[in-house]
């Protein structure tokens, strides 16, 4: 049984795509975007479904434009997409057959989907979704730790007729819609178990309620070249990508002591949904320096914007977006295509390589010098700057014993660049 369900991982050269492209665009955005303050509302203030509905009966993006995204993430270097077609609080951007709850019945009417998938699709960007395993609105999802019912005083009562097997099936309908009705969608993200949980009696879901094997093979099934993220709670099989959330890892993340395809996923502001009033955007500096990190440890980045109410990027999110276009437009050789270096980088560093091309990225400036230790010995032919091409120069050991005063600088493993004394514009 285990075995067989690790035939069901993709095989290595398919996620091949995937380390190359190494930026996507992570997508949220559902009726929590009404609200405009993080997309756990309906959790976090313990809304219920009569006080939520007013999200839905107003659900009328107007200026929705997926055709603009599209061409934001492009210019941002972002090499796909993945969007909430349905997140917690189980609103469907799609007009999906097997519920009401979606957005062909709010005053918007139309399907969101589609027009998404064909306007990413127009930029050349590859298409994921992701599904959320919590659902707060199905009827047949027990109410459990992570419930906006949770604290209910009849909250255990209110799970009788709740049949978690029908919902289980729901999700397999609705996961069977996704991937037969878009065309070759190349990434499936699940969102996410937490059987440990426990609270007043009522216990967390896992691959047991969802039943995970069973969405998988569907998955496989419909469409077998696609990657599946690693949060359906299935220990037999090995996860295609394992996903960081928010979290810069130590190292490579590694599993039984291999180093697997990974890829963290960030927001811009602190909330996933669209939140109108978080203080905490992250700086320029923050955003190059998460893409970089990611690279160099061997992962790829899955930046979140949260859409508007009317179907906009706020200015925030496209200044955000500006960012990474300015900065890919220069710096993208040292992204796509790049990994982990075996070289260490030098303090407040990081490497990125792509065969024999390595990537020195600059924290914070240093002054004058940088050493770069494992490269002396003639190993580097040429070194330049990569926003405009410049040469870099590096110092004969009888200039670094000159400028140093000392003979104990100079080391033959070792290679010492001259860096202007100002950070170049
Ligand atoms: C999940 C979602 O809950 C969140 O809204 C967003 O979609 C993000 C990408 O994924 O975030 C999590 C996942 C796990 C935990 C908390 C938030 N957890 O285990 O506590």
């Amino acid at each position: 049984m285990a075995s067989d369900l690790r035939s069901l991982a993709l095989p290595e050269e398919k996620k091949a795509w995937f380390t190359h492209d190494r930026l996507g665009m992570f997508v949220h955005w559902g009726l929590y975007a009404l609200p405009g303050r993080h997309e756990w509302i309906k959790n976090y203030e313990q809304i219920d479904d009569q006080n939520y509905q007013a999200y839905f009966d107003h659900f009328d993006p107007d200026l929705y434009d997926p055709a603009d995204w599209a061409r934001r993430a492009k210019a941002a270097g972002m090499k796909y997409v993945v969007l909430t077609t349905k997140h917690h609080e189980g609103f469907c951007l799609w007009d999906s057959k097997h519920t009401d709850y979606k957005v062909t019945n709010t005053p918007y009417g139309k399907d969101l989907l589609r027009p998404f998938v064909d306007a990413f699709r127009a930029e050349g960007l590859r298409v994921g979704f992701y599904y959320s395993l919590i659902d707060w609105h199905h009827p047949d999802f027990p109410v459990d730790p992570h419930h906006p019912q949770r604290n209910a005083p009849d909250a255990a009562k209110r799970n009788e007729g709740r049949d978690v097997t029908r919902y289980a099936a729901y999700m397999r309908d609705q996961v069977r819609e996704l991937l037969t009705d878009f065309g070759k969608i190349d990434v499936i993200w699940f969102d996410f178990s937490y059987p440990q949980r426990e609270l007043n009696g009522l216990k967390g879901k896992g691959h047991r309620d969802w039943e995970s094997e069973a969405l998988v093979r569907t998955v496989r099934e419909l469409q077998p070249d696609i990657i599946i993220n690693n949060r359906l709670d299935l220990a037999g099989l090995p996860p295609d990508i394992v996903t960081p959330e928010q979290y810069v890892p130590r190292a490579w993340p590694e599993r039984n002591g291999k180093r697997v395809t990974w890829e963290a996923c960030h927001t811009l502001s602190g909330s996933w949904g669209y939140h109108r009033d978080e203080a905490t955007w992250k700086s320029p500096e923050q955003l190059v320096q998460l893409l970089i990190d990611n690279v160099a440890m061997g992962g790829n980045l899955l930046m979140n914007v949260g859409p508007t109410a009317r179907g906009t990027l706020d200015h925030r999110a496209k200044a955000a977006l500006d960012v990474y276009a300015d900065w890919m437009t220069l710096n993208a050789r040292s992204i796509y295509g790049c990994t982990e270096s075996k070289l260490p980088a030098p303090r407040d560093c990081r490497y990125t390589q792509n065969g024999n091309r390595l990537y020195l990225h600059i924290f914070n400036w240093p002054f004058r010098h940088i050493h770069l230790d494992g490269l002396g010995g003639g190993k580097v032919e040429y070194a330049q700057f990569l926003h405009d091409g410049s040469e870099v120069k590096w110092l004969p050991p009888s200039e670094l014993t000159l400028w140093s005063n000392t003979e104990m600088e100079v080391r033959s493993d070792s290679l010492t660049l001259e860096l202007p004394v100002k950070k170049p514009p």
